[in-house]
């Protein structure tokens, strides 16, 4: 058995920096907005764990169940040697690709990368102790970065028969003109005859989507609430969270969710390190999140523009989540 080995690409101080630079663009916006990557600190990567095993939330079971159904078929397809996977947060799913590729025989390497170096590093060690024969390399980087040498994905390694997984739903976490951009910087990493293993969610009845992001319990709002206990600790700002109510939204046009942080009373909030003080109006809603929904034709048309072929579109029963096997 080989220890797990760990890159790091973005260390604290990179986020925190990408952080100053999105939090003063996103605060002075109108409207506002931040991005949903700062959501995964460590108090973050357990609330979304937690949301995960949510009733209303149905993606992850869903997913999970097609991944079940099909692993063994997207073992054969791919005949996967090595798997990378992006935003692998807790690798939970995953393991059962793991297995269905080790079962296989072709499997020798798995690449999880996340943003979350403590979501990461919990899912390395019990990855490594559950497939003591599997070479395990983690990597810490942000996907959306255009920083690097080339792209977001300068870091996925070569050689080996490779099989992309981007799972949960994450591609919609994008906007439309950061999804393009991203699906060629996929299609561009992959070599002819490798593949891309990708789960979105469906567009589907209001009436299931919103509580899936507005649960009876409250788990989400104190996700969404998080990102500003986030800032406090990152910026020193003053972001009371009970100023703040977590709103979420179908927007029919773009076919997204949007998840928003609906300010209680007019106030003002001091951000320190970017010397900003950042006015609320009563009922003023920020954008932390959007989560876009796709049709089959609409996420193979973005596929093929980003040069990949669908081989296999796997829905559940009720169609609200797809597994899509494309083809470089
Ligand atoms: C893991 C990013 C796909 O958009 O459904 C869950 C995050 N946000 N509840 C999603 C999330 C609110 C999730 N992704």
């Amino acid at each position: 058995m080989t220890a797990p080995s760990l890159d790091i690409h973005i260390t604290e101080g990179d986020l925190q920096e990408s952080l100053r630079e999105d939090a003063r663009r996103g605060l002075t916006a109108t409207p506002k907005w931040l991005p949903p990557k700062y959501f995964y600190d460590a108090v973050g990567s357990e609330l979304f764990e937690r949301i995960t095993e949510l009733d209303e939330y149905y993606p992850t079971r869903t997913e999970r169940a097609l991944l079940t159904e099909r692993a063994a078929e997207i073992a054969r397809v791919t005949g996967v040697e090595v798997l990378v996977e992006l935003g692998s947060g807790s690798s939970d799913k995953t393991r059962v690709l793991l297995s269905a590729g080790l079962e296989h025989g072709t499997l020798r390497r798995y690449v999880p990368q996340d943003v979350s170096p403590s979501a990461l590093t919990g899912a390395m060690e019990e990855l490594s102790r559950q497939y003591p024969n599997l070479e395990i390399h983690g990597v810490v980087s942000d996907f959306t970065s255009t920083g690097g040498p080339d792209s977001g994905l300068f870091w996925v390694p070569t050689g080996g028969r490779r099989t992309l997984a981007f799972l949960g739903g994450t591609l919609g976490n994008l906007v439309p003109q950061e999804r393009a951009e991203f699906l060629s910087a996929i299609s561009n990493t992959l070599d002819t005859g490798e593949f891309l293993l990708l789960g979105v969610g469906l567009v589907i009845d209001p009436a299931i989507l919103v509580p899936a992001y507005d649960d009876a319990q409250g788990v989400t709002a104190q996700f969404d609430l998080n990102v500003l206990s986030v800032l406090n600790g990152q910026l020193d700002a003053d972001f009371d969270v009970d100023d703040f109510e977590h709103v979420a939204v179908w927007d029919e046009r773009n076919e997204w969710i949007e998840m928003r942080l609906r300010a209680r009373r007019d106030h003002t909030v001091r951000v320190a390190d970017l010397d900003l003080n950042v006015q609320f109006a009563a009922g003023e809603e920020m954008r932390t999140e959007i989560s876009a929904k796709f049709r089959r034709e609409s996420i193979t048309g973005e596929l093929a523009a980003a040069g990949l072929t669908v081989d296999e579109f796997w829905t559940d029963p009720d169609e609200r989540f797809a597994l899509v096997l494309a083809r470089k």
